[in-house]
């Protein structure tokens, strides 16, 4: 369980806001700080969401599922889109949830004027970039897989909803938002819970951010990304993987730079396979 150390950022209220894949990993850490935010939190998932809290709207909706997924956007101000498969995944479980899913969600806010989205995309977009080059957020694609692939068609559905219908996406390719840093990659990648609030809480009141592709990561000391380009959003992380660096490289004295684990921005996922076998 998350223990919220930080204040809600002060002046933010929203009438309703939806957060999609709220029983997952990211979506339990920001179901009770988004409730700070706003009068009535909306939550969806495929997975038992436990609990209610006291200002939130609970409804199990598979986003494979156009109508449902149309019913779920109606009176939202905005959404913070983490539903589907956030790590490698067989195509069958890719397929419904992150591609039939994101173009059911942009459908449903088309359909419902709902003008922002806060969409959880991830560092596998780009996860083939080696660690040693810096990285904005114009390279081209280099997925390390069917999630990262996955997360660009997201990204790519974001800019179309954008240009044809003016529907504003913040995609945040998230790194690895952990209590803590786990390995030296980490060093660079991490995004600390708080920040992770944040960055989603920016994206969701910066006045005008068409779509905008963001790096998720804290004010880390290495950096394999460059956030300059999405200065507009406001994004001003507090935390840094640094304290933990000493611990991290003692437990990793040496790096294999023949492991492609060590070598590529994916880590372990440039060789996950993607089939489940
Ligand atoms: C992700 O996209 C995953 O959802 C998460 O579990 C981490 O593994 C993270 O990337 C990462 O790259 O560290």
């Amino acid at each position: 369980m998350d223990v919220m150390n930080s204040q809600p950022i002060s002046g933010i209220r929203f009438k309703r806001l939806l957060l999609t894949g709220a029983a997952g990993a990211l979506g339990k850490v920001l179901r009770s700080r988004l409730a700070r935010y706003c009068d009535v939190l909306r939550v969806s998932d495929i997975a038992e969401l436990g609990e209610a809290l006291p200002n939130e709207e609970r409804l199990l909706v598979p986003l494979e599922d156009a109508a449902l997924t149309s019913a779920l956007l109606a009176d939202v101000d905005a959404v913070v889109h983490l539903g589907g498969v956030s790590t490698e995944k067989p195509w069958a479980a890719v397929l419904p949830a992150n591609i039939e899913g994101v173009v059911n969600l942009y459908e449903a806010a088309r359909i419902n004027g709902v003008k922002r989205i806060v969409f959880a995309s991830s560092n596998h977009v780009i996860g083939f970039y080696p660690q040693a080059e810096t990285i904005d957020n114009t390279v081209m694609p280099k997925p390390d897989g069917f999630y990262g692939l996955s997360k660009a068609f997201g990204e790519n559905c974001a800019q179309l909803y954008w240009d044809r219908w003016g529907i504003e996406t913040v995609s945040l390719r998230i790194g690895s938002s952990f209590p803590e840093p786990k390995d030296r990659r980490m060093l660079s990648t991490w995004l600390s819970y708080a920040d992770l609030e944040r960055l989603v809480v920016a994206s969701l009141t910066a006045p005008q951010v068409g779509h905008t592709v963001i790096y998720g990561m804290s004010n880390n000391r290495t950096v394999f990304w460059d956030n300059r380009n999405a200065r507009h959003i406001g994004y001003a992380p507090l935390d840094s993987s640094e304290p933990f660096r000493s611990t991290l490289e003692a437990k990793q004295p040496v790096i294999d730079r023949d492991d492609p684990s060590a070598i590529y921005q994916g880590g372990a996922f440039v060789t996950a396979t993607p089939h489940g076998q």
